[in-house]
C-alpha cells in the first residue's frame, strides 16, 4: 500500500529585535538634516505594502513579471543544481507567485519540502503561510519574524540550503551596502548551499523612469504614503497635494532615485515630535534608491562577497537576472 502523502504544517516564531530605531526617531533624524531624507524601509506599512503589490501589476513595472517568467523557464535547471535534500530559505515574505513556482517544482520531485521564509512583517508571513498551506501538501513552513541576518542565523545550520532573495531588493542597498549584506549571507552558508538572487539590470533610461513614475500614479501614491504615514502615526500635517513625486535615472550611477519635492515654500508640523519643518520651494526629500547592475557588475558584486555566479538566467530583452550563486572556494 502506498504511504500517505505527508500533510505538512505551519509554524511561526518571532525573534526579539533589540536596539532598532523607531519610525519617530528616523523621521526626526531624516527631516532635520540637510538634504532631507527618509529611509525606504518605512514605505512598507499596510497601505504601502498594498500599493507595492499594485505596482507589481503595472504595465510599466516590468521587474516582477520578468523575474517570474525567468523562474518559470529555468526552474527545472535550478532545482537540478541544488542538493536534493535542500531546504528553501527565503529572505522576504514570498507573498508573490514567484516562490510558488520554486516550491511547486521541489514538491513535484520530492513530495515534501521544508520552507523557511524570513520577514519583519508577521502578517505577511501569516498570510503567505496560510496561502501556501492551502495550495500545497507536503510543505513544512517554518516562518521566522526577524530581520534577515538574525533570521538566517536561526535556520538549522546542519541543513543544506537554497537561500532565495528575489525581487531585486538588493537594488535598494547602495553598492557597498549590497556587498556587505551578501558577505553576511555568505558567512552562514556552507559549500553545498546555493543563493538565488534576483537583480534588475541597467537599461534604457526611458524604460526605467516609466517603471518608477507610472501613468496611473500608483508609484507616486506609494512614495507620498510616507508623508501620509507621518500624518497618521506622528500627528503630522503634510498636505500631500503640495508635494510631487520624482523618479530620475542617474545613468553613471546606475541608480533610479526617488524624491518627494515641495511644490511651494511651506512649513509643516509634526506634533508628536514637537517639530516645525521649513521647506523651500523645490526642496527634495530623498526616499529611495534602486540600483541597477550590468552582468559584469553582478559578477563583481558576487565575487566581492565571496560567491561565484554559477548561472545568470535572463529574459529575451535581457532586462533582469536571476542568478544562482555558489560559495567561492576559500
Ligand atoms: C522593493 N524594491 C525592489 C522596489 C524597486 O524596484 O526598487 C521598490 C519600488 N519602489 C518603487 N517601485 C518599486
Amino acid at each position: 500500500m502506498a504511504s500517505p502523502i505527508p500533510q505538512g504544517d505551519f509554524e511561526l516564531r518571532e525573534l526579539p529585535r533589540p536596539g532598532e530605531k523607531t519610525f519617530a526617531e528616523s523621521v526626526r533624524e531624516g527631516l532635520t538634516t540637510h538634504p532631507k531624507s527618509l529611509p525606504c524601509r518605512y514605505l512598507y506599512d499596510a497601505e504601502g505594502s498594498r500599493l507595492f503589490d499594485a505596482i507589481c501589476e503595472l504595465p510599466e513595472y516590468y521587474p516582477t513579471r520578468t523575474e517570474a517568467g525567468i523562474l518559470r523557464s529555468y526552474v527545472g535547471e535550478l532545482v537540478d543544481r541544488c542538493a536534493p535534500e535542500s531546504v528553501v530559505v527565503e529572505l522576504g515574505s514570498g507573498s508573490s507567485i514567484k516562490t510558488e513556482i520554486l516550491l511547486e517544482e521541489f514538491l513535484r520531485r520530492r513530495g515534501s519540502l521544508e520552507y523557511e521564509p524570513i520577514d519583519v512583517s508577521r502578517s505577511a508571513l501569516e498570510d503567505s503561510g496560510r496561502r501556501l498551506m492551502d495550495r500545497f501538501s507536503g510543505l513544512w513552513v517554518r516562518a521566522i519574524v526577524a530581520e534577515y541576518l538574525p533570521g538566517l542565523q536561526e535556520v538549522v545550520p546542519k541543513q543544506t540550503k537554497l537561500v532565495t532573495w528575489l525581487g531585486s531588493s538588493v537594488g535598494n542597498f547602495d553598492r557597498p551596502g549590497a556587498i556587505s549584506f551578501l558577505k553576511q549571507v555568505r558567512a552562514v552558508m556552507s559549500d553545498a548551499d546555493r543563493f538565488l538572487l534576483g537583480v534588475d539590470r541597467r537599461k534604457d533610461k526611458r524604460v526605467l523612469e516609466a517603471a518608477y513614475d507610472d501613468a496611473q500614479g500608483v508609484t507616486a501614491a506609494f512614495n507620498k504614503n510616507l508623508l501620509a504615514r507621518i500624518n497618521r502615526e506622528l500627528g503630522g500635517n503634510f498636505r500631500l497635494e503640495d508635494f510631487s513625486h520624482r523618479a530620475r535615472y542617474l545613468e553613471d550611477d546606475g541608480r533610479v532615485c526617488l524624491h518627494l519635492i515641495s511644490e511651494t515654500k511651506q512649513s509643516v508640523t509634526i506634533e508628536s515630535l514637537g517639530l516645525e519643518l521649513l521647506f523651500e520651494e523645490g526642496e527634495a526629500i530623498h526616499t529611495e534608491d534602486s540600483y541597477k547592475y550590468s552582468p559584469d557588475e553582478i559578477i563583481a558584486l558576487a565575487s566581492a562577497a565571496g560567491f561565484e555566479v554559477e548561472r545568470d538566467w535572463t529574459d529575451e530583452q535581457q532586462w533582469f537576472s536571476v542568478c544562482l550563486l555558489k560559495p567561492a572556494s576559500r
